[in-house]
């Protein structure tokens, strides 16, 4: 009923999480955008009948699925996080947790929607919103993109600079009305409630105002960088679930 289960990642089920994850990367590698089509589906159907064991790895009542492109990733807490905000910006900076919790808090409630199909209906996100953090750092006027990376020392994401200033994107530091958990990315990760679910980046830790446009991590292996959900990756409405 909450999202408790991913927090057993230490116990016998993190290797089957652990495969269930190498086994959706390996699918992305052989993709190329051509067929990006067809690997949806075939993933769509394929989380569903759970041939590669996914459905079962968390047998949980919220839904969400346990996702890390990266073996294992540090723990990070109160202490020890924190946040970078760079790139082409005037006043550079960075934050730690209770810095961030003391900014003004959004809290936001949507549906979370992976592109592989699996959905979870209104789910509250909360933290600062990243217009705060852009606008504190004074982005400069030859700037057009945001590059987001994670301290899983793997993953990334892009914006462009009018998706990260969006209402609707936040540096999340709570997820279902709790503190992001490690398994969701915490104690701090990105939520972008339009575009599907992988653009919200886990384990947040810089955010760099950029030229262009670089592409993250799934998007380098065929998913779209403007990953609207219903309106991208091959889709032209709603996936059902
Ligand atoms: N750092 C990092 N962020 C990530 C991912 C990841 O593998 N690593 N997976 C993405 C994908 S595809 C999804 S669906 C969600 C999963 O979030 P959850 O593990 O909280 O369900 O995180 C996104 N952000
Ligand atoms: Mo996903």
């Amino acid at each position: 009923m909450n999202s408790g289960q991913p927090e057993q990642e230490g116990r016998p089920i993190g290797r089957r999480v652990l495969l269930g994850t190498l086994g959706l990367g390996a699918l992305g590698v052989v993709a190329a955008p051509a067929l990006q089509r067809g690997l949806e589906s075939f993933l769509g159907s394929a989380a569903d009948k759970d041939p590669t064991g996914l459905t079962g790895l968390l047998p949980n009542g919220g839904g969400f699925r346990y996702y890390s492109v990266a073996a294992s990733v540090p723990h990070k807490n109160a202490t020890t996080y924190r946040l970078t905000v760079d790139g082409l910006v005037d006043r550079p900076r960075t934050y730690t947790l209770p810095e961030l919790r003391a900014l003004p808090q959004t809290r936001l409630v949507r549906d979370v929607q992976c592109v592989t199909g699996w959905r979870v209906p209104d789910t509250p996100f909360e933290g600062v919103r990243l217009s705060a953090l852009l606008d504190a750092a004074g982005v400069r006027p030859t700037a057009k993109a945001v590059r987001f990376t994670c301290f899983d020392g793997t993953y990334s994401e892009s914006l462009t600079l009018g998706q990260a200033r969006r209402a609707d994107v936040l540096v999340a530091l709570r997820m279902q009305d709790e503190d992001v958990s490690h398994a969701h990315g915490g104690p701090v990760r990105l939520y972008v409630a339009p575009m599907y679910f992988y653009k919200s980046a886990k384990w947040l830790s810089g955010i760099t105002v950029t030229e262009d446009v670089e592409p993250g991590y799934w998007e380098e292996r065929g998913y779209d960088i403007d990953a609207w959900v219903g309106r991208s990756n091959g889709r032209d409405d709603e996936p059902t679930s």
